[in-house]
């Protein structure tokens, strides 16, 4: 049976409408998981979306200060005898520390510890987060035991190797970088399941509500439909919207994180970048 068209959780009314979309609204969520939250209101989550979210093959998150939520999408994914290999197309590692539960900066790690995920690969990182000022921010162990890999574009990893961390890259531009990923990709077999965080692309090609990469979209797509066969499902997140917390403890987290503002009078113009960005994804993802 072909899989139906994408859900979108609907937090923060960030993305416009897509062909064959259902829209779960979340809006009166948004206040406790936007940015991070405890991983027991992620787990009560689960049984609202999850039902929601099966037999798609794309699911949009809303803003990337949710990206968090592949977390409770990939759990959802567990597999019989057969271990899931996570791909995602980040600017930054999703790999740090955070104290509060889970947040839209540390759930690859979490991820990396469930049981059928063999590797969580991050694509297109460009972030000072994975610069030795921040080495002790990043989760170490799952870089040294190979289950994180870092593909960096521009970043210094000189301090992994002194750490004996091996299987972290960081290249001279995106095309060597998705180059030496394909061969690497292509020697291992299985399935995949992609999560796409729009910052990895250049502002050039979409504004968020992060700092950016340097992909084009261009790239992107290579990389999607030389994947494509083995993805099982997807995510896509890094759409705009403005919210202010309620929380002083998230307004404070998230202004330590330099966030940009997005003047009120841009945001319909970004959404509908957006929007077109996202029917390209549904193109290469569901052809
Ligand atoms: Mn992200």
């Amino acid at each position: 049976m072909a899989p139906a068209g994408p859900l979108i959780l609907d937090f923060d009314q960030s993305v416009l409408p897509l062909p064959d979309s259902e829209r779960l609204p979340l809006g009166d969520r948004q206040e406790s998981v936007r940015f991070g939250c405890a991983l027991d209101v992620l787990q009560r989550l689960a049984g609202e979306i999850r039902p929601a979210a099966s037999g798609r093959s794309t699911v949009f998150l809303g803003s990337g200060d949710f990206h968090h939520l592949s977390h409770l999408l990939i759990q959802g994914h567990a597999r019989r005898g057969e271990m899931l290999q996570v791909v995602v197309f980040d600017n930054h590692p999703d790999n740090m520390r955070y104290p509060f539960g889970i947040h839209c900066g540390s759930w690859v790690w979490h991820v990396s510890r469930l049981p059928f995920v063999s590797c969580v690969h991050v694509l297109g990182i460009t972030s000072p987060d994975v610069g030795m000022a921040h080495a002790w921010e990043n989760r170490l162990a799952p870089l040294r035991s190979g289950r994180v890999r870092y593909w960096c574009v521009g970043p210094d990893l000189n301090w992994m190797k002194v750490l004996g961390i091996a299987t972290s890259r960081s290249f001279g531009s995106i095309a060597e970088m998705l180059d030496a990923f394909a061969v690497h990709i292509h020697e291992t077999t299985g399935p995949i399941y992609l999560s796409v965080d729009k910052d990895v692309l250049s502002p050039s090609e979409a504004r968020t509500n992060w700092d950016q990469g340097v992909m084009r979209m261009e790239e992107l797509g290579a990389a999607i439909r030389g994947l494509r066969d083995r993805i099982i499902a997807s995510d896509v997140t890094g759409d705009v919207s403005i919210y202010r917390y309620r929380s002083r403890l998230k307004r404070l987290l998230s202004g330590l994180d330099g966030q940009p503002e997005i003047a009120p009078d841009e945001l319909l113009k970004w959404q509908a970048q957006h929007q077109s960005i996202n029917r390209q994804l549904l193109d290469w993802l569901n052809p």
